[in-house]
């Protein structure tokens, strides 16, 4: 097992590794840019190096000072949490180079997964349901517009470097497709440096529901069922649930098999996700897989009741995983609640917390790094709380997600927590009944 970890991160998934690691006997190592001295990260690890400026360029995305901080600390493994290096083939090479071992997917996973073109042609390949569309990358617009006639309109126009959302375009008639493809491609262009497009079948209304993986370094996979994120405002999940309440155990058993098949495939070391695009009629098909431990990841500790950070540091050290499957015995939800003002189009609030209480009892979990007297600063995300609630049914976990909301206290700055209490009293969410599209016509203050 090792000895002693750095984590490449910040906020509450710092913290949350830490957690795992003191409870592993494993000794860790914060770093942190200027504006995260006064961080809980920092004070709660064995040991912390300041790796720069604010800005995540020059520390949290900045390799050879994590590398550094590394070395001079004597950490024998790296874990990146999510965003920054997490998917990083650079870093995750650059760590093997050094002898440190990079707690997530190998570069060749990453850059595999990366190119999501390559990776639906490796998903495809390996018998993982795909959106019918083009082969590969399209050539140029005029055998776009005929792939796009065969397969049939609405279409969707991807970037291959997405993800996302970006250089994305729906093209619902052939008159639009031109416009569509050029856009499209300048913007991809300009946010990846690649303008390789892909298109496919556009699906209307669809869930977005994932599954959770792991697989180890002895070629043995499983599933830990689903995760529901179709609650998602600009591609930015707000809440998720499981299991979803559009699952039924049939399904549940066909997509997780397809996730273990994708896993496979790739030979997959550690946790990721397979993420999925569910229609009204249940099929399902591969959308991207992440390389990653994500955001969402406490709903299914909850309901598998098992440590996902735990696990990613035993396959990261060579321990072989059982290969079962496991399955939701109870339900869980979680509220991202962010600095962000949502009567003002979710625009960021970061600031100082003057006052805070937290909620707890029965059925509560808060993951969160903030305190009263915090400053949020502007430089990284506006997360700054993660309130997850599980009981025996839905509908308990939503009662008890509406208790905790109305408890958590934030002052000092505006937070996503009154959308949430709309949320959980809206009448299709209380349902079960939401799509993508849900959040498209929500308005503050209209339940
Ligand atoms: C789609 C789609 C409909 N049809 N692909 C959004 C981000 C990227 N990961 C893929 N996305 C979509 N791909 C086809 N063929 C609809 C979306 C989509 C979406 C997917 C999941 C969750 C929220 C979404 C919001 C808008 C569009």
């Amino acid at each position: 097992m090792f000895k002693k970890i750095l984590i490449a991160n910040r906020g509450e998934i710092a913290l949350r590794i830490i957690r795992t690691c003191k409870e592993m006997n494993i000794q860790t190592v914060a770093v942190y840019s200027t504006a995260d001295k006064e961080s809980l990260h920092v004070r709660f690890a064995d040991e912390a190096v300041c790796i720069g400026p604010p800005p995540s360029k020059d520390s949290y995305l900045n390799i050879s000072r994590i590398i550094a901080a590394a070395e001079i600390t004597n950490a024998d493994a790296i874990h990146p949490g999510y965003g920054f290096l997490s998917e990083n083939s650079k870093f995750s090479s650059i760590c093997a180079e050094h002898g440190i071992k990079f707690i997530g997917a190998t570069p060749f996973q990453i850059d595999q997964m990366g190119d999501k073109s390559n990776a639906k042609e490796t998903m495809k390949k390996a018998g993982v349901p795909t959106i019918p569309g083009t082969e590969g990358l399209l050539k140029d617009l005029k055998s776009g517009m005929k792939i796009a006639k065969e397969v049939g309109y609405p279409v969707i126009l991807k970037a291959t470097a997405g993800g996302g959302g970006k250089g994305m375009r729906i093209v619902w008639k052939a008159e639009e497709f031109e416009e569509a493809w050029n856009n499209a491609r300048q913007e991809a262009s300009a946010s990846f440096g690649n303008d390789g497009m892909y298109l496919e079948k556009y699906i209307e209304e669809p869930r977005h529901i994932e599954i959770q993986i792991a697989g180890d370094q002895f070629g043995k996979a499983c599933h830990l069922s689903e995760r529901d994120c179709s609650v998602q405002r600009r591609h930015q999940k707000l809440m998720e649930e499981t299991p979803s309440p559009f699952m039924t155990d049939e399904l549940r058993d066909r997509m997780g098999e397809a996730a273990i098949k994708a896993a496979l495939a790739v030979k997959y070391e550690g946790v990721g996700t397979v993420e999925f695009l569910v229609d009204k009629h249940r099929n399902f098909y591969f959308m991207e897989m992440n390389t990653r431990i994500q955001v969402e990841h406490p709903i299914t500790e909850e309901v598998i009741n098992y440590d996902l950070i735990k696990e990613q540091i035993k396959i990261a050290a060579g321990i072989p995983i059982t290969g079962k499957n496991y399955f939701p015995s109870m339900h869980a939800i979680e509220c991202r609640i962010n600095a962000e003002d949502p009567y003002n189009n979710f625009r960021p609030s970061p600031g100082r917390i003057t006052t805070l209480h937290v909620p707890g009892g029965h059925g509560v979990r808060v993951d969160s790094h903030i305190y009263a007297g915090y400053t949020i600063p502007s430089n990284y995300d506006s997360m700054v709380a993660k309130l997850i609630t599980m009981a025996q049914t839905r509908e308990e976990a939503i009662n008890t997600m509406e208790r905790a909301l109305s408890e958590f206290v934030i002052e000092g700055v505006k937070t996503t927590i009154p959308f949430h209490q709309q949320l959980m009293r809206h009448p299709d969410f209380r349902s079960g009944n939401y799509t993508t599209k849900f959040l498209e016509g929500f308005r503050m203050d209209e339940v």
